[in-house]
């Protein structure tokens, strides 16, 4: 009753109204609780306890779920950055493959492009060596042709003065008799030798001339040593059977051919007048 009167007199008044009012709430509280505690008593209290109890049991497992997620969440953080690191380091070699490759691309490109102009050149200057080639050729072919004419000309005007021409020489054959050194004075006039037989196909050739007739080959200087005008030493010879042999123990130092068998050298005295053949070289 009294607070009822003091709640009456506490509104009354225009001033301090508000403080009134605060008043008025706390004591309304106090007497909420005064009225709970009155009413409940003991077990309320115990019930109090038991839902507090409740309460922290579920803040701790709130806690710990809270930990369990920030723990977690850090782990992803740390797995995420770990994994971005890794692909940017992935990122890292493989721009800079790309960059290698790239530079390994222009380099190849540049040699390609090098190669090109080398193989380009090369084929012109295969193309200028084959069109020199070509005209060389023809220069030969015809030189050649000119060296055919002149020789086929040299021949007939040899051929007109009695000479023969037979593989690179040219045969003279006398029409009379002089000794072996007369013969032979008479082919150095004409600019030639007496004939030196070098081959079968030439001692064959030589079978065509009738008649005995000087060659140039003796052993004046050395009886036995048979040597050709030229100086070099006999090697391959085609005496007939028997020959040389001096006939008679006469000093037979000079040769002579004659036309009856392939083997048809024989030795006879210097001084002996015979026919002869003479042989001048050919350079063509
Ligand atoms: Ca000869
Ligand atoms: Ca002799
Ligand atoms: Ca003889």
């Amino acid at each position: 009753m009294d607070q009822q009167m003091d709640i009456y007199v506490n509104e009354e008044g225009p001033f301090g109204y508000s403080g009134k009012r605060k008043s008025l709430a706390k004591s309304s509280e106090n007497i909420y609780e005064s009225l709970k505690s009155n009413r409940t008593g003991p077990a309320l209290s115990v019930a109090e306890d038991v839902k507090k109890s409740s309460c922290r049991a579920a803040a701790v497992c709130l806690g710990v779920l809270c930990l369990l997620l920030l723990t977690g969440l850090i782990t992803l953080v740390c797995l995420f950055i770990k994994g971005n690191s890794e692909w940017e380091m992935k990122m890292v070699l493989l721009h800079n493959s790309f960059t290698n490759l790239t530079q390994e691309r222009d380099q190849l490109q540049t040699s390609f492009t090098n190669l090109t102009k080398g193989r380009d050149q090369l084929q012109t200057s295969f193309t200028n060596l084959t069109q020199e080639r070509d005209q060389f050729q023809k220069r030969v072919e015809d030189m050649a042709n000119e060296i055919i004419d002149f020789r086929k000309k040299l021949q007939d005007q040899y051929n007109k003065q009695g000479w023969v021409y037979f593989s690179g020489s040219f045969y003279h054959v006398s029409s009379t008799k002089k000794s072996w050194q007369g013969s032979r004075d008479d082919c150095v006039q004409k600019g030639a030798d007496l004939v030196i037989i070098n081959s079968r196909e030439e001692q064959e050739f030589m079978r065509r001339f009738p008649k005995p007739r000087w060659i140039g080959l003796t052993d004046r200087e050395t009886e036995g040593r048979w040597k050709w005008v030229d100086g070099t030493l006999l090697s391959q010879s085609y005496w007939i059977l028997s020959e040389p042999n001096g006939h008679m123990l006469r000093d037979e130092d000079c040769a002579e051919i004659s036309n009856h068998l392939f083997n048809s050298w024989n030795d006879d005295l210097c001084n002996s007048e015979k026919f002869w053949i003479c042989e001048m070289t050919s350079l063509l």
